[in-house]
């Protein structure tokens, strides 16, 4: 029987036509390793004991899940050994983490959400693995905090886990947006979908609508008009409305039949520019959205362009279907 193309066959291949070593095709076999341990201990859940809080905070003073904690361990026990990463900076920890000196370091670094959508684990609602590769500046021996500082056009490869009803490998390299599907028999990811495009034109879209009060006037106006739909003046179809509040489920969603998902700024805390992390979760997508043809902006510019200025830090996220994303950031000029 024939168990079709699996992601080890996919990125070798990748490999060998761009002349690649090696080390890359291996950094990302530990990533798609530490997914795997991480759908596991989703999976089983109540079974063995993770679920609930971990009693313990985040650098962001969000209270962390014990598979928030479960998760940034495994991904950094994947990757901490094999020889390709220089450091790993991850949303659950404080500062960057460096390879000990007992393994040999590398010339790339790992970024991730290991669990995000935090709030859907106790619910048995999808949640997802976010991670971005960037490579350490040349001649860098001990990395700082100041090595990830890259925009988002610098990422070598993005991509997420989904721990849905399958679990699910979706990642770019640059090189267009491809699926693959956990064959738990087999062990595997095997490819499912082979270059994913976001529909241009959407008539759904996801917001957290009980923050409608702290938006700003464009995103406002975009909202009100697609409630009003028909019926209004701005738009000549009625829309659909959703919120998973797991981004990696949205961002799946999106990719599979269109759509368009706002984290916009708002003025709930004034020092806060948005909920979502730059380098865990908006670059990462924003890279994997564009390369399936959607646009991902913080509706002022273009995510990827930003200058990150701490490891932390938020922004504010629109992205998914070219057009629908391209009107809200025309409300911003206006
Ligand atoms: P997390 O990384 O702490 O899980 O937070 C990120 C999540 C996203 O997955 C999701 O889009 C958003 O937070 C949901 O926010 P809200 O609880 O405001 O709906
Ligand atoms: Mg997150």
């Amino acid at each position: 029987m024939h168990i079709g193309e699996t992601i080890t066959q996919f990125i070798i291949e990748e490999q060998r036509r761009v002349g690649g070593n090696g080390d890359f095709t291996a950094l990302l076999n530990d990533v798609f390793t530490s997914c795997k341990a991480i759908s596991g201990a989703v999976n089983k859940g109540d079974l063995i004991g993770v679920l609930g809080s971990a009693e313990s905070e985040n650098i962001q003073g969000e209270t962390q899940k014990k598979l928030d904690i479960i998760s940034n361990d495994m991904m950094i026990n994947a990757n901490i050994w094999g020889g390709h990463l220089a450091a790993m900076a991850s949303e659950e920890m404080d500062d960057i983490y460096e390879i000990p000196g007992q393994y040999p370091r590398g010339k790339y670094l790992l970024v991730f959400d290991p669990l995000d959508g935090s709030s859907n684990i106790d619910v048995n609602i999808s949640v997802g693995t976010i991670f971005s590769i960037l490579r350490c500046p040349d001649g860098v021996e001990k990395p700082t905090a100041e090595d990830f500082m890259q925009p988002g056009t610098e990422q070598v490869c993005a991509g997420y886990a989904l721990y849905g009803p399958s679990t699910m490998m979706v990642m770019t390299t640059g090189h267009g947006v491809n699926a693959f599907t956990l064959d738990q028999n087999v062990g595997e990811f095997i490819l499912t979908q082979k270059d994913m495009k976001i529909p241009e034109d959407t008539a759904e879209f996801s917001i957290n609508a009980s923050n409608q009060r702290f938006w700003e006037p464009p995103v406002q106006r975009y909202v009100a008009e697609c409630l009003a739909g028909k019926d209004g003046e701005a738009r000549d179809k009625n829309f659909n409305m959703r919120w998973v509040a797991s981004m990696v489920a949205e961002v799946h969603r999106i990719l599979t039949r269109g759509g368009i998902f706002l984290y916009p700024k708002d003025n709930k805390d004034p020092a806060m520019a948005g909920k979502l992390r730059l380098m865990y979760e908006a670059n990462p997508m924003s890279m994997i959205v564009e390369q399936a043809g959607g646009v991902s902006s913080t509706g002022r510019e273009r995510i990827m362009e930003i200058q990150p200025t701490g490891l932390h830090q938020r922004v504010p996220v629109i992205l998914g279907s070219r057009n629908e994303v391209e009107r809200v950031i025309s409300y911003h000029k206006e």
